[in-house]
């Protein structure tokens, strides 16, 4: 219910109501939100209070506007349960989906200062550089820049930039990765990658970095990715 004697602004508890609707599965995706008008009729607050409750949601990736028909509930976010060290390909086929990638580059090349840094080897050694469109049920996620030194690691080929790096390191190399650190931060897409992820300018990323270490403590990897905020999410299990 909305109780405006509440401190909390009418906005944000029809946001919260909304959002629990949501969460809870009695609004599902795809489905068509009540109109601005039904809003305030429904709550007796005015139309202004709902067009701030439902910017904010659209704002947040809950639900998205479509010119002329109205407002819909978007896709459920991935949820990426953090410390759990797992691959893409892991997450995506305990979600049920169907994993996939479409390979944009794949080169070796010398390692910038950063990379080098990173991984720990002297600038200028040869890194191979994997850029891949990681898919879920074909629609894409993220758009991930792998870098791995070439010294280390033998043999990774397109065929193999294609599946899993992680069941290619531990299943065909044997090696054991142990943990990673990883950097989040938002930001706005740039016009380069929109277009790879089919996302519109000023649209909200995710940008990670994650530097994965085998268990002699050697950088495996250091990696580049932009999530679409739209879609993904993570949580964080703390203990204290
Ligand atoms: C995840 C990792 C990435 C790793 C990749 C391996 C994040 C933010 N990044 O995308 O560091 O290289 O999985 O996936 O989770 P793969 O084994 O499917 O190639």
């Amino acid at each position: 219910m909305i109780n405006k004697s509440s401190p909390i602004p009418i906005y944000h508890q029809l946001e919260e109501r909304i959002k629990t609707e949501i969460e809870e599965g009695s609004l599902k995706s795809g489905d068509l939100l009540p109109s601005e008008r039904e809003y305030a009729e429904t709550f007796k607050i005015s139309r202004m209070t709902v067009r701030q409750a439902i910017s904010n949601l659209v704002s947040n990736g809950y639900v998205y506007r479509k010119k002329g028909t109205g407002t819909f509930v978007s896709q459920k976010k991935f949820e990426q349960i953090l410390p759990g060290l797992t691959s893409f390909t892991e997450d995506m086929k305990r979600r049920g989906m169907v994993p996939s990638n479409e390979l944009v580059e794949f080169s070796i090349l010398p390692a910038s200062e950063e990379v080098a840094h990173a991984l720990d080897i002297k600038n200028s050694e040869s890194v191979y550089k994997i850029e891949r469109i990681r898919l879920a049920d074909n629609f894409p996620i993220a758009l991930e820049t792998t870098f791995v030194s070439k010294h280390r690691i033998e043999g990774i080929t397109e065929e193999i930039a294609h599946t899993s790096l992680y069941e290619y390191f531990e299943s065909t190399l044997n090696l054991n990765i142990d943990h990673a650190t990883q950097l989040i931060e938002s930001s706005i897409i740039n016009s380069e990658e929109k277009k790879l992820l089919h996302m519109k300018t000023g649209d909200p990323v995710l940008l990670i970095q994650r530097t994965t270490y085998l268990d002699d403590g050697t950088p495996l990897e250091f990696v580049k990715s932009v999530y679409r905020a739209d879609r993904y999410r993570f949580m964080i299990d703390m203990k204290r």
